[in-house]
């Protein structure tokens, strides 16, 4: 039987050895380029923003595939960022909170959970951060072994296949002008929930010409891509790690908190699994998707716990019904929001019903602050005056007829069995990811932590904070 046996064998991993030799030969495996931006929404023009001059980032969505329901685990940096570096949710890898100052210690990864470029490295894959920024905003303890192993981006590129994280600042705060595309602020829409009032536009503006900024500088790298000869080599991901610092944005986990531009372009060796321009309606989980999915491109091994799917190329996974995201505490400001988003229906549930939008938010933007005036004058419009009046416990939106989430239907019997579905779903995924944020943090230790948080704001030359100004992002 043992030569019949190896015969067998021989013969079975025949082809799998000849495709090996292949790649080695010919160097057929993609590089990847994932490009994360951060505080950013589904503003640019491909999206449907008209006042952006975004050319770069529409060229690589009509030469590859849009994704319009591409959603972020949560609406701050470090949660979002020690989920996509892990495949998990923020509360699997001790990240739900934002941030652990002294004497709060960080928690080790659990036992066996890595960074993912781990996986890809194992796979023969060289791994880099080469970008001037590096963000590693991670809740946990850094891992011994590092994340990236290349720093420097001529260095990287000449070691294919390659796995590059590159990282903009923009369009986070403070937004930066762009002097070729300036963005005229009373031209700018606005959502139901912002008043028209100048220092609405001021912001919103001020942002969107940020995005004008990142757009050039995102051609930049692309044509050094392309100068290299890499671009029909390399598969390209831009996302951003949460939304944008502007009114109702980061720091909720309504759309405009957690919704993420998602443009993916395959080389055409690579035989796309969609046609150019593709807009693809399907859930994204991005902080559980893309770690997988660079993992298999990679020719890896995707670890079991990783519970995110492969969202795109021939081995695409199904899209999952519902998806997850939390908020919990952000610096100073305690809070526990949790929501979960099918493709039509939004559920959330508030956990500190008593406290205002306003009291857990962005109340630093200029825009809530000028709006928090007009409010007290009783002049804002019931869609713009919610945001400083108590939230209801539980929150649920039909986004077809009501996408900017305003009419809450929790007591709609229409939607009760949608409700009742939804309420499940939560609980289960509270349950299955052994959701920490139903324990509070130690009141003595968080007295002390701020204390740190503080003094780190002064060592950097802070200015005293007051619950009017701005915070730490
Ligand atoms: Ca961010």
């Amino acid at each position: 039987m043992k030569p019949t046996l190896a015969l067998l064998a021989a013969l079975l991993l025949a082809p799998l050895a000849a495709l090996h030799a292949a790649d080695a030969a010919t160097n057929t495996r993609p590089n990847i380029l994932w490009i994360l931006v951060d505080d950013i929404g589904l503003d640019l023009g491909c999206y449907g923003r008209k006042e952006v001059h975004t050319p770069n980032l529409d060229r690589l969505a009509a030469e590859g595939a849009r994704y319009t329901r591409a959603f972020t685990p949560a609406s701050v940096c470090s949660p979002c960022r020690s989920s996509f570096i892990t495949g998990l949710y923020p509360n699997q890898v001790f990240s739900h909170n934002m941030r652990i100052y002294a004497p709060m210690v960080k928690h080790a990864l659990p036992n066996g959970v890595e960074c993912f470029t781990k996986y890809i490295r194992d796979a023969g894959y060289a791994v880099g951060m080469p970008s001037k920024y590096q963000k590693t905003d991670w809740g946990f303890e850094t891992p011994k072994a590092p994340a990236f192993d290349i720093k420097n981006w001529d260095e990287l590129i000449k070691k294919e296949p390659f796995f590059c994280e590159y990282q903009f600042a923009a369009p986070h705060r403070p937004f930066l002008p762009c002097k070729e595309h300036p963005v005229d602020r009373s031209k700018v829409q606005l959502a139901p929930f912002e008043a028209d009032l100048p220092e609405v536009r001021e912001e919103l503006g001020a942002y969107l010409e940020y995005v004008n900024l990142l757009d050039m500088q995102v051609g930049k790298l692309i044509d050094q891509l392309k100068s290299a000869g890499l671009y029909e080599k390399t598969i390209i991901v831009f996302t951003g790690d949460n939304g944008p610092a502007i009114h109702r944005g980061k720091c909720f986990l309504y759309d405009r908190g957690i919704e993420a531009p998602l443009i993916v372009r395959v080389p055409a060796a690579f035989k796309p699994d969609f046609k150019p321009g593709a807009v693809i309606e399907e859930l994204v989980a991005t902080g559980l998707d893309l770690a997988p999915t660079f993992v298999h491109w990679a020719g890896g091994k995707t670890p079991d716990y990783m519970k995110g799917r492969v969202f795109f190329g021939p081995d695409k996974q199904l899209a999952p019904e519902y998806i997850f995201a939390l908020r919990d505490r952000h610096d100073a400001e305690i809070d526990r929001i949790r929501s979960v988003r099918s493709k039509d229906f939004k559920y959330l549930r508030n956990y500190f019903p008593e406290k205002t939008y306003d009291e857990i938010g962005m109340n630093n933007v200029l825009a809530a602050r000028a709006m928090r005036a007009a409010f007290k004058q009783g002049k804002l419009p019931r869609d713009q005056a919610a945001y400083f009046q108590p939230k209801a416990k539980e929150e649920l939106y039909d986004l077809k007829t009501d996408p900017f989430e305003l009419r809450n239907l929790v007591d709609d019997p229409a939607l009760s069995g949608t409700l009742q579905k939804m309420r499940a779903a939560l609980d289960q995924w509270i349950k299955e990811t052994n959701d920490e944020g139903r324990l509070q943090e130690d009141p003595k230790l968080l007295e002390e932590s701020f204390k740190t948080l503080l003094k780190t704001r002064e060592d950097r030359g802070d200015k005293p904070k007051k619950k009017s100004e701005e915070k730490d992002q």
